[in-house]
Parts: C-alpha cells; sequence; structure tokens
C-alpha cells in the first residue's frame, strides 16, 4: 500500500504488544488506566496522530499525561489542529486501534484511512508534550515510534502542561498569528497581556501581591519556576508540592481539595491568605483560603467562572456592541452558582455532559462564551468577529470605552483559546482581584455554595450505568433512577446523580442539600443504591465523614 510500510507496522506493532484481554475506551480524556498497560496505545496513537495530520494537513498533538490521576497511572490524548479536543469521530477510531488484536492492526489503520478519506502520501507532522510521571518518558518514545514507523515527522517538546501542548498545536497551525510556539513565546505571551492588563491596578505596599500555589507535585511546579521571571510586574508566587518530596496528586491539588473540601497537605496557610491548587498537568485551578475562625473556604471552577463573567458583563456593557455572554456548566456546577449567574448576573447558563471537550464546544456558541467545570478546567473563548470587534475599539473608540476595549483585548490574550489552563486562568484571577481592589473573601462572599458531597463507587463494569439529560438522570440499571429520586425527596433544596467516570474506573455520586449533614447523608445513600444496583465490588460504602 502506498503510503504505508505495512512489514514494519507489524514488525514494530509487535515489540509494543497489546496485554490478552485489555480493552479500553478514547474517554472523558483520551485513554487513562495504569501505565504498565499502556505501551500499545501509546505506539497506535502515534500511527493514529499521522492518519489525522495528512487527513487535516495540519500538525496534531500528542500529549502523554494521566492529569488528576495517582502517579501510577498515565493517559494519552491527541490535539486537533486548533487545539482542540480530537473530534469525536476520531475518538471512535482510536478506541477501534487500541483495541485491535495484533493481527488486525494493519487492517485496522487502512480502514480507518478509507473511512476518513486519508490520502497517504500527504506529510504528516506531530507534536509531543508529556507530565513529570516516572512514566511518561518511555511511553513519549512509544508515541515516538508509532509516528515514525508511518513516515511521519515530529517535534518532541519534552516536559510541557497539558494547555501548553495544546497552545503549542493551535499556533502551529496558525502560522504564528496565535503566538510563537515555544515555551518562550506561551511565557511572552501571557506575560505581556498580564503586565499591561494590571497597568491601572492600584498597587499596595511594594507593589507586589503575593499568591500561594500548590503544584500538585506535577509540571505545573516547574513551568511556575520557568514563568517567574517573566512576571516581573506585579505577582509574587509561592510554590508549594513541587515534586522533590511528596508524590504526584497525593493528598494535594486541585481534584484532592476540591473532592476532600480541605487544603492540601505540605501547605503553610494563615487566615485570610489566597492559595490557590494546580492538578498534576497543571489544566485545572481551584482557589481557597481560611478565614478568620479557621474554617476553611473552596473557591472552585463555579466561582471562577462567576468572577470572571461579572467582570466581562461589565466590560461588554461599557463598549456597547451588543456582543453575547454565555456560561457553560455542568451537573456538577453548585446550585446557587446557576442561580446567581441567571438571577443576578442575568447571563445564560447552558449545562452539558462532564468533560471540557463538549463544554469548549458549546462555548464556541457565543461571541464570549465563559465555560468551567465546578472542579476548576476551564477557560474563556471568544469568536473571530467579537475579537476583530474588540481590537478595532481598541484603536479607535475614545475614554471608558477604549479602557474597556483594551481591557478586553489583553483579556483575550490572557485566556488561553484553546484549552482550560491553569497558569492562564491563574493570571486571569489575579489581573481581575488586583483591578477590582477585591480580596478572597470578598470574591468567596458572590454567593453560598449549597452544601454538597462527592464519592466514588467501585463497581464490576461502570459500563452498566447509562444517563441522560447532560448526565443528570440515569437510564440504566433500571430502578436507579427511581431509587436516587426517592431519597432525593427526603432532604430539602437537594439534587443527586450518579455517572460513569471517564478517566477513573469507578462511578461517580454527586449531591447537594441545605446542610452538609444532608448533603453527605445524601450522598452516601445513593452510593449504597449505585452499589447494589449496579454491581458494586468490596465494601459497601461506608458513611462520608
Ligand atoms: C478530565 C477532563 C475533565 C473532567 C475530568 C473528570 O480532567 O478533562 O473535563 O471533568 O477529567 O472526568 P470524569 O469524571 O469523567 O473522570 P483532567 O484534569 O483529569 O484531564
Amino acid at each position: 500500500m502506498v503510503g504505508m510500510d505495512l512489514e514494519a507496522i507489524t514488525k514494530h506493532s509487535a515489540l509494543h504488544a497489546k496485554p490478552n484481554g485489555l480493552i479500553l475506551q478514547y474517554g472523558t480524556a483520551g485513554f487513562r488506566t495504569k501505565a504498565v498497560h499502556l505501551d500499545h496505545v501509546m505506539f497506535r496513537m502515534g500511527l493514529l496522530a499521522v492518519l489525522r495530520s495528512k487527513q487535516t494537513q495540519s500538525t496534531i498533538g500528542v500529549m502523554v499525561t494521566a492529569s488528576h490521576n495517582p502517579e501510577e497511572d498515565n493517559g494519552v490524548k491527541l490535539v486537533d489542529p486548533l487545539g482542540e479536543m480530537l473530534a469525536p469521530s476520531w475518538e471512535e477510531h482510536a478506541t477501534c486501534l487500541a483495541n485491535a488484536e495484533e493481527q488486525d492492526v494493519q487492517s485496522v489503520l487502512l480502514d480507518i484511512s478509507k473511512k476518513a478519506a486519508v490520502d497517504l502520501q500527504r506529510d504528516a507532522y506531530v507534536v509531543i508534550g508529556r507530565d513529570t510521571r516516572p512514566s511518561s518518558e518511555k511511553l513519549a518514545h512509544s508515541v515516538i515510534d508509532g509516528i515514525t514507523v508511518l513516515g511521519g515527522q515530529f517535534h518532541d517538546y519534552g516536559l510541557l502542561t497539558t494547555p501548553q501542548l495544546h497552545y503549542m498545536v493551535y499556533c502551529r497551525n496558525t502560522s504564528g498569528q496565535y503566538g510563537k510556539a515555544t515555551i518562550d513565546g506561551y511565557y511572552q505571551k501571557l506575560s505581556a497581556a498580564f503586565a499591561e492588563l494590571t497597568k491601572q491596578a492600584p498597587r499596595s505596599g511594594d507593589g507586589f501581591r503575593s499568591l500561594k500555589v500548590d503544584c500538585a507535585n506535577g509540571i505545573g511546579a516547574l513551568k511556575l519556576g520557568e514563568m517567574e521571571r517573566y512576571l516581573s510586574q506585579g505577582l509574587s508566587l509561592q510554590l508549594f508540592n513541587v515534586g522533590t518530596e511528596g508524590r504526584l496528586n497525593h493528598l494535594c491539588g486541585a481534584d484532592f481539595v476540591k473532592s476532600y473540601q480541605k487544603p492540601p497537605q505540605g501547605m503553610e496557610m494563615k487566615s485570610n491568605e489566597r492559595c490557590c491548587s494546580f492538578d498534576g498537568d497543571a489544566d485545572r485551578i481551584v482557589y481557597y483560603y481560611y478565614d478568620a475562625d479557621g474554617h476553611f473556604h473552596l473557591i472552585d471552577g463555579d466561582k471562577i467562572a462567576a468572577l470572571i463573567s461579572s467582570f466581562l458583563k461589565e466590560l461588554l456593557l461599557e463598549i456597547g456592541e451588543n456582543l453575547n455572554i454565555g456560561v457553560v456548566q455542568t451537573a456538577y456546577a453548585n446550585g446557587s452558582s446557576t442561580r446567581f449567574l441567571e438571577e443576578v448576573m442575568k447571563v445564560p447558563v447552558y449545562c452539558t455532559k462532564t468533560g471540557v471537550k463538549h463544554l469548549h464546544h458549546k462555548a464556541q456558541e457565543f461571541d464570549v462564551g465563559v465555560y468551567f467545570e465546578a472542579n476548576g478546567h476551564g477557560t474563556v473563548l471568544f469568536s473571530k468577529a467579537a475579537e476583530m470587534k474588540i481590537k478595532q475599539l481598541a484603536k479607535e473608540s475614545k475614554d471608558e470605552k477604549r479602557k474597556a476595549a483594551k481591557m478586553l483585548e489583553n483579556i483575550i490574550d490572557l485566556f488561553n483559546q484553546a484549552a482550560g489552563d491553569a497558569i492562564s486562568d491563574m493570571l486571569v484571577i489575579e489581573a481581575i482581584l488586583a483591578l477590582k481592589g477585591l480580596t478572597v473573601q470578598q470574591w468567596d462572599a458572590l454567593y453560598t455554595d449549597l452544601p454538597n458531597r462527592q464519592l466514588k463507587v467501585k463497581v464490576a463494569d461502570r459500563q452498566v450505568i447509562s444517563t441522560t439529560d447532560a448526565e443528570r438522570q440515569a437510564v440504566t440499571p433500571p430502578g436507579l433512577q427511581e431509587a436516587i429520586n426517592n431519597l432525593v425527596k427526603k432532604y430539602k433544596l437537594s439534587r443527586a446523580f450518579v455517572r460513569p467516570s471517564g478517566t477513573e474506573d469507578i462511578v461517580r455520586v454527586y449531591a447537594e442539600a441545605d446542610s452538609q449533614e444532608s448533603a453527605d447523608s445524601l450522598a452516601h445513600e445513593v452510593s449504597l443504591a449505585v452499589f447494589q444496583l449496579a454491581g458494586g465490588v468490596g465494601e459497601r460504602p461506608a458513611p462520608c465523614f
């Protein structure tokens, strides 16, 4: 077959053999499981990235990471030409290829090429990034093996945050218009926008705002360390959990803080100090603080979206161009946040399935699309038309209108337009707080979260649970949704749902109610219903806390 050396593919594929009986799915954010089971998937995703690159005639990205998962896991996802998540039809190809038996790899590749009308004669270019997991470097080499055996060219960026790889792909496919496809280009773009944006902010004391960052013992520590010298203006960072002692994501990081609603280990916090946590690949961020009475307050993705949307809405009113703004959330969004956005902020709110790929897609429907998952994963997208209008106003209008347009112009540059990005989000948040003169407590006081609890339940096969209505209703197994409905009725202001995770081998349970005790109790009762009706394994879920 022209364009494919089938013999070489067979030979190399045998060196990356698939474990017998292993079936994996391209899930919420690519393939994820124990790192020891992933060598064949990496090699095959190298092959697939070459086909996708030939088909789109663009550079494709491959990121080796399992983000928030434990250190022994790993994962891989492909990044499409505009820095977006892989198109759904190609997720199916990815699943087919990853699960093909050894003797079928060639025919599956040919089948994908035919179905997706890939011109095998074309060139292919793939860029690769990886996180700091001990397994990542070797797995990245397996990806490279897959790329080269299909004749693709590649650039290995080595250690990157996931959003940095998305940025690189976007830059490379827009002839540098979005920015320079180098790590220096990324830092320069963000730091310049941050400096411009915060120029007008009132300064206090030595002029530096300080922020404590828990880096989850991951890549964020390395990259924030590199970025600090670019941030000469206004922000001083103190980094914790930098990977020299603890394990990745263990008792620290954004997922831990959000799930357990406690501060990470290894962080020194004084009352009323603003602190934040990244996750293992630095695509999520949550903030928090202790109040003067020693109570812990979490400021999650919902409240980040609330702060950002209110700031953007003010600026949009100022420029008065009728640009529409929408906020996208998932079922995990706290009921109070949705009410605040709709009733106080008067912005339209939409709910999609979990996974930034779904939120990103929906946010593209607006001039200004704000999307955040409650877990702190999100960004803001500006349509091309909105961006052009804003740029024009920043040049041509006068006074307050011009000032607002200039701020928006810098905000567009500061937000990663390709993917949710903890570094970029952190800079936007810090800029808004500085410009508005807001303390972390004032931000927190925008609304009061309904008490909530998230739990995990282990079942034999999590796919027995299927859902509808943006994952808010369980369709199967029979009887589960009725059981949840009956439990929810027992509590005030309550809501609960369950869904199979797309990144871990567990079922997730979410409950909220009028008090923490009720939310905990409802979450526990729903977990028991899942355990009974969906084939729980191991010990029955114990009461929460
Ligand atoms: C990934 C996705 C997120 C999603 C999270 C949890 O995050 O990018 O959109 O919310 O997994 O997904 P699930 O509940 O299906 O396990 P990350 O930060 O791990 O890449």
